[in-house]
């Protein structure tokens, strides 16, 4: 049981990915059409239930598309729940101390490395196999550096044994230094944080990924980011749509 996202990525591929923050499987196969290497569904900001979880994973599964959830919080019992449905990773909001990365890592992998339950259900059905094929080292254990107390201490978060990558959550990172939110900012610290993710992610041998849109993804894939997310569903269904609208009335 391989994950092919794992495998691009340790080969040094870099990876383009979306946002589902709309809690519906039309829209994830909308989105997975497209041809993104990965989709996330968004259980922390998104209008996505648990229940809407599984059709929309269903959907981006039918695709070569590999489906990641970002769960609410950094909570084993909804981590356990989003690997078992079948995420083929995920990507942990908010982690701002070592106690958080081995928490995130624990409530990804069965013992002995952590402390994840076992009863991988759909997951199992989706891969075809049965439990005792079930390699729960294959899913991805990413975590999001969002505010200043992670990055003032990232080595120590970084070098947690079982994490796969580092997760820039812009948004979050520009308020906690005192900006307004945005994906890129023009401000020294806020940069040389980001710059801090991608230099401890190559020294400790893990992916660097970022919340982006197309334009500015398109910089973070030259700087070295490997996972970059280029567009969230609602904003480019807003964007086309005003896009629409305008051209008609032209
Ligand atoms: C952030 O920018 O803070 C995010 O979490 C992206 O969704
Ligand atoms: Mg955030």
């Amino acid at each position: 049981m391989s994950n092919p996202l794992r495998e691009r990525l340790e080969a040094g591929e870099a990876t383009i990915g979306g946002w589902l923050s709309i809690g519906d499987s039309f829209s994830a196969e909308v989105m997975a059409k497209a041809g993104f290497d990965w989709l996330l569904v968004d259980l922390q900001h998104g209008v996505v239930d648990t229940r809407d979880m599984v059709p929309m994973l269903q959907a981006i599964g039918a695709t070569p598309t590999v489906p990641l959830v970002r769960p609410p919080s950094n909570e084993a019992a909804i981590i356990g729940r989003c690997l078992d449905a079948g995420a083929r990773g995920v990507i942990i909001p908010m982690v701002n101390t070592r106690e958080d990365a081995e928490a995130a890592v624990a409530a990804c992998r069965f013992a002995p490395i952590g402390s994840r339950s076992v009863g991988p259900v759909r997951a199992t059905v989706d891969l075809g196999i049965d439990l005792g094929a079930y390699d729960d080292t294959e899913s991805l254990c990413i975590v999001m550096l969002e505010t200043v107390e992670a990055y003032d201490q990232i080595d120590d978060i970084l070098s947690v044994p079982g994490l796969d990558g580092a997760f820039v959550g812009p948004g979050d990172l520009s308020v906690s230094f005192g900006l307004s939110p945005g994906l890129e900012q023009d401000d020294e610290h806020f940069n040389s944080a980001i710059e801090k993710l991608l230099d401890a992610c190559n020294r400790f041998n893990l992916i660097p990924g970022v919340f982006a849109d197309a334009e500015v993804g398109r910089k973070r894939l030259a700087q070295g980011f490997k996972m970059v997310q280029i567009a969230t569903d609602f904003q480019i269904m807003a964007a086309a749509a005003q896009e629409a609208i305008e051209t008609a009335r032209k």
